[in-house]
């Protein structure tokens, strides 16, 4: 019997408040497993918890920076203490900013590179050790089209995605004889918060240049739903997926084998 079922596992998914995260989360405690996440305030942990509830689902949230070790060991052991040790850990917070490279400041390349590959780093060091002595666990980190492909403005944001991949594999590779399996999951183009701006209609109601052009990109001529995720980031945290490592499963419509709508 395959075994998709989540029952009794804990999943922590980082930066789960609303987006991509809470619709993973929710399809996690779907599957049977007790809810975990944090975010950067308590207004948006408060506001996570309440959506959650709305849908029947008592989460646990934590007020937790990925980028501070700090207070993610803190995160990570008061879990431990109140609701169990982590099975299953999806990295997900994130940020982008859309900006020329030769325009970005130096900061701003650090901030995206901070949150989105050092903060996956942080938290996978901090869950590891007490996976090792369970003899199990499943990391799963948010990648991107940009894991694979460039684009103008988004510098900063391929190479953290892009290194993103690369320490998923690592991780896969150095911790795979512990029966911990670690992979990404890549979404295509999401309609979430984090990408809004692209698909805002213009002042005479058209379609934004960005929208119009990810539709003939993607094979499925629609933008993705966050609820198109769930059911593979089940698979990857399932026991279903013991012997997937190291891989990155895109979800994307078939943006990464389309070569694109020809114009008419
Ligand atoms: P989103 O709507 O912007 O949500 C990101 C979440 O992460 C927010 O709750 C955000 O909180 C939180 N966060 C940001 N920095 C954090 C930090 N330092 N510590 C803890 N939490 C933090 O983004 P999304 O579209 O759901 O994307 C989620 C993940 O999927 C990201 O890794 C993104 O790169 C990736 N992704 C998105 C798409 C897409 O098309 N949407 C496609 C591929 C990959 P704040 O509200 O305070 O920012
Ligand atoms: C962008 C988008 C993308 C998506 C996603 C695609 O500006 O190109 O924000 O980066 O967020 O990462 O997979």
């Amino acid at each position: 019997m395959i075994n998709f079922s989540l029952e009794g596992k804990v999943a922590l998914v980082t930066g789960a408040s609303y987006g991509i995260g809470f619709a993973l989360a929710t399809a996690y405690a779907n599957a049977g497993a007790k809810v975990v996440f944090n975010d950067i305030n308590q207004e948006l942990v408060n506001k996570g918890l309440a959506a959650y509830k709305e849908l029947g689902i008592e989460a646990h949230g934590y007020v937790c920076d990925v980028t501070n070790e700090d207070q993610v060991n803190a995160m990570v052991a008061q879990i431990e203490a109140e609701v169990g040790v982590i099975d299953i850990l999806v990295n997900n917070a994130g940020i982008i900013k859309r900006v020329p490279m030769h325009e970005m400041s130096a900061a701003e390349f650090r901030q995206v590179i901070d949150i989105d590959l050092n903060g996956p780093f942080i938290v996978a060091k901090a869950v590891i050790p007490a996976m090792m002595k369970k003899g199990h666990g499943k990391i799963i980190n948010i990648c991107s089209m940009m894991s694979e492909l460039g684009r103008e403005t988004v510098s900063a944001y391929a190479a953290a995605k892009g290194g993103l991949k690369m320490l998923t594999r690592n991780i896969a590779s150095e911790y795979g004889e512990f029966n911990i399996q670690c992979n990404g999951l890549g979404p295509g183009y999401i309609a979430t918060p984090q990408t809004a701006p692209l698909r805002e209609l213009q002042a005479d109601g058209s379609r934004h240049p960005f929208d119009s052009f990810i539709i003939a990109k993607t094979p499925a001529a629609r933008w993705g739903t966050p609820e198109d995720l769930a059911g593979p980031a089940v698979f990857l945290a399932s026991e279903a997926s013991n012997f997937v490592n190291g891989h990155v499963l895109y979800v994307d419509g078939g943006i990464l084998a389309y070569i694109g709508k020809q114009p008419k």
